[in-house]
């Protein structure tokens, strides 16, 4: 049934034609999270456009979502269950499954598919316990209901391990909340008041592209716009002063910056006395890193270093927009603190739009219990189900024991695709007895070792609650059209599965709209005047920060100025410069600087001498998109960039193929020698393996090797060397 809405904009019936405008929330990996409009004409999807009265998404979308509508009406969607009929991974042709005509799955039925996955399961529990099937989940979709609700009510209720998904933020979480203790940081509407805002590891124009706009009306009016990032994205291509950064070095810059800010007394004492705790012992640690030093570490010269953290310190307001670029690296838990503690020194929290953006996700405060009830969790052993990190994913599924993981249900994601060490993931996936379940919406490089892939929803055909995490808006998106073929939504695919495997609990049974209810009924003050009703009816609806401080300045009212009078929300209630926490786990309880041991200041710096950056795609997202024509019209793909420098020492000439190898693994790209590194690093973009010449991903050369804070994943601390391809005829 059409779950739609009150929320028609327009609802006209012309000429026989019933034509009605649906609000919905893109649901994607992306801060923006946009309010999107679809036109819906005789049941069909017709346009997509940004919603005009969003205060962030402001009537554009991004050039992916734009083209929204060929997602949706893609004839490689997957629409029915499937069962898989040939050997796993590459069939004996060489050729990967990319479509719904393939001969490598039979279509069965949903009973079908829900019988033999739960009685697989029930055979599992039984011989190994339920601890050998792992859930394997993450960003496909960021929806509250989708991402996080009945699927965790099914798993805790099995029994089944926990997956750590750590895979994307883990880092910058750990080190931003042991400073400013939440994930809470400037709102994009008040960029437009900054006089000086740094990028920092943040592309903005290709992640994060609705923050544009703001950045740019500062600018007509006078502001700078600095941007620190190893890599020349487009955003630093526009920037006023563009500093590349030697990848991985960024704690070391933070600290620069504070031994010139302190040592010239160009902090703010009253805010640092008043609001922060550690100042002194952050006073002495600086000192052991003067520009001099910093300058060796960043590859930025030293001028440049006091330069930036003068100006940084005295052009007020000044903002940092962080991205999670800087904490995908050994030490991105320590670099994220130290770049965190910049506008606790200089105050700059107090002033509308100064401060530090990292993500705004921890204002939402939803009631998570509710939705996910880890009180369902099953203790078969007498303790909780035991937790595998998602970044360990090639460990996990070739060396864990006690119980060896003997079922893997993908659903949000493409492991085969996104995860480190993709050899070893992709060695485990091939396991003969490994029961493999995919729900999906195509046939990725994750279904082609699937053993029974399912149908999955677009966010035009469900209901679903949406936050964000680079702004303050909570929006309902509403169903626009029906589910295509036999598509289920991952809330009605886990509660299907509840119901095959027997499970009578009544969470099992409650609507999306109860569901809804459960996760707006929360303690948090900022939800507090805010229901499903007023949400459907308006679409989005801004988080009610004026009515939780009445008693602040009534100048700043209408802006959230979280730590303008400190209100950290950490153990000592301060911006922590020193913590006991991190005492208490044997690191530095100030902040330091440790070289990834992958990187060219690190120990393993002789083995292969090259740095790479594994990066993300400005048109696709993570691994989503790079299927459709018309994003991979918008994006050069096999890349390999090399500064020329690089590339004249190997006789290496621009559109040469190479070879770009380390211990790991090895991937054939194309030779662009086009200025967007320096000397010494590297840069090549993910896309789906099984689309690529070599039918390998840039995944093969990254490791499991996991961050100094949070476990979280080092894309960005890999070392490689690149040679020419060898000529094969
Ligand atoms: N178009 C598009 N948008 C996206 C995504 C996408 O794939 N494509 N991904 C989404 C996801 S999952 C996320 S988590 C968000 C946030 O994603 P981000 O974290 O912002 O994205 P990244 O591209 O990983 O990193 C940002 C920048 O950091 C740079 N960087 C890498 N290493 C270093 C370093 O050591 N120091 C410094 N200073 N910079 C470094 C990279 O070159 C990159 O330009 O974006 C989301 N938005
Ligand atoms: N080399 C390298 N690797 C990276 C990164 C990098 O920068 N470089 N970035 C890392 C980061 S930051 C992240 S967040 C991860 C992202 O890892 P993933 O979250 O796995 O990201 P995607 O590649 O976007 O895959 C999501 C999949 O979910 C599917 N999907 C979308 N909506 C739904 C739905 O409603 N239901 C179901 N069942 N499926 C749906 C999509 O079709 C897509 O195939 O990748 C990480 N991997
Ligand atoms: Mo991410």
């Amino acid at each position: 049934m059409l779950e739609r809405g009150f929320y028609f904009l327009v609802d006209l019936i012309i000429a026989g034609t019933m034509k009605n405008v649906v609000y919905a929330a893109c649901p994607h990996d992306c801060p923006d999270a946009c309010g999107v409009l679809i036109t819906v004409e005789n049941g069909r999807a017709t346009r997509i456009q940004g919603d005009p009265s969003h205060p962030v998404t402001r009537g554009f979308l991004c050039a992916k979502v734009a083209k929204y509508l060929d997602r949706v009406y893609s004839p490689q969607r997957v629409l029915y269950p499937m069962r898989r009929v040939a050997p796993k991974g590459a069939t004996a042709q060489g050729q990967h499954t990319n479509g719904p005509q393939t001969t490598d799955f039979e279509r069965i039925t949903w009973d079908q598919a829900l019988k033999e996955i739960t009685d697989r399961f029930k055979g599992i529990a039984a011989e190994f316990g339920s601890e050998a099937i792992l859930p394997y989940s993450y960003g496909g979709t960021l929806g509250v209901l989708n991402a996080a609700s009945m699927d965790r009510r099914f798993f805790h209720r099995l029994g089944a391990s926990q997956l750590a998904r750590n895979i994307c933020s883990a880092a910058g979480e750990a080190g931003l909340k042991s400073v400013i203790g939440a994930k809470l940081g400037t709102e994009p509407e008040q960029f437009r008041h900054s006089r000086y805002t740094i990028a920092w590891a943040s592309n903005i124009h290709g992640n994060n592209v609705h923050l544009w706009p703001f950045i740019q009306e500062a600018r007509r009016a006078g502001a700078k716009l600095v941007v620190i990032d190893p890599y020349r994205t487009r955003t630093a291509a526009c920037a006023d002063w563009y500093l590349p950064i030697n990848p991985g070095t960024d704690a070391a810059l933070a600290l620069g910056m504070m031994h010139v800010i302190i040592n010239e007394k160009l902090h703010d004492a009253g805010y640092v006395e008043q609001y922060t705790l550690g100042f002194e012992e952050l006073r002495q640690k600086v000192q052991e890193y003067p520009p001099e030093r910093v300058a060796k570490f960043t590859g930025i010269s030293v001028s440049d270093i006091v330069k930036l953290a003068r100006e940084y310190a005295t052009e007020r307001p000044a903002v940092i927009r962080l991205n999670y670029g800087v904490q995908r690296s050994e030490g991105g838990g320590m670099a994220t603190r130290a770049i965190a503690m910049l506008p606790c020194i200089t105050g700059s929290w107090k002033e509308v739009g100064g401060g530090l953006q990292l993500s705004t996700s921890g204002a939402y405060g939803l009631n998570r219990e509710a939705l996910e009830r880890p009180d369902l969790m099953v203790q078969s052993l007498g303790r909780p189900a035991r937790t595998v990190n998602m970044v360990e994913l090639g460990k996990a599924l070739n060396m864990l024991q006690n119980p060896p993981i003997q079922a893997l249900f993908v659903y949000n994601s493409n492991p085969a695709a996104v995860c480190p060490n993709h050899n070893e993931v992709v060695r485990g996936l091939r396991r003969p007895d490994l029961f493999t379940v995919v729900h999906e919406q195509f046939f990725t490089d994750t279904t082609d070792y699937a053993d029974i892939v399912l149908p999955a929803t677009t966010f035009f055909e469900h209901k679903e609650l949406q936050t964000a995490y680079g702004h303050y808006y909570l929006q309902v998106s509403h169903q626009a059209i029906e589910p295509p073929g036999e598509c289920r939504s991952n809330v009605e695919l886990f509660r299907a599965l509840a119901e095959h495997m027997g499970f009578e609990d009544e969470c099992f049974e409650e609507s999306v709209d109860q569901m809804m209810d459960a996760a707006l009924t929360s303690e948090n003050p900022w939800l507090k005047n805010i229901n499903r009703e007023q949400l459907e009816r308006e679409g989005h609806v801004r988080l009610c920060f004026e009515e939780a401080k009445a008693d602040s300045d009534s100048a700043l009212s209408s802006f959230f100025l979280p730590f303008a009078k400190g209100n950290f929300p950490t153990p000592s209630g301060k911006a922590e410069l020193y913590s006991e926490s991190l005492k208490a786990q044997d690191l530095d309880p100030v902040v330091g600087y440790t070289p990834p041991s992958e990187s060219r200041n690190g120990a393993k710096s002789g083995s292969f001498p090259l740095e790479l950056l594994a990066r993300k795609a400005d048109n696709f997202l993570n691994s989503t998109f790079s299927n459709l024509p018309v994003t991979q019209q918008m994006e050069e793909v096999g890349l390999l960039e090399m500064n020329g420098r690089d590339a004249r020492a190997r006789g290496i000439a621009d559109g040469d193929r190479v070879r770009v190898f380390n211990r790991r693994g090895d991937i054939l790209l194309t030779a662009r020698v086009d200025g967007a590194v320096q000397p010494g690093v590297v840069s090549a973009k993910l896309f789906w393996a099984k689309l690529s010449a070599d039918g390998k991903n840039i995944n093969v050369l990254t490791s499991e090797k996991l961050t100094d804070l949070g476990n979280s994943a080092t894309f960005y601390s890999v070392l490689v060397e690149v040679e020419l391809a060898k000529q094969t005829s």
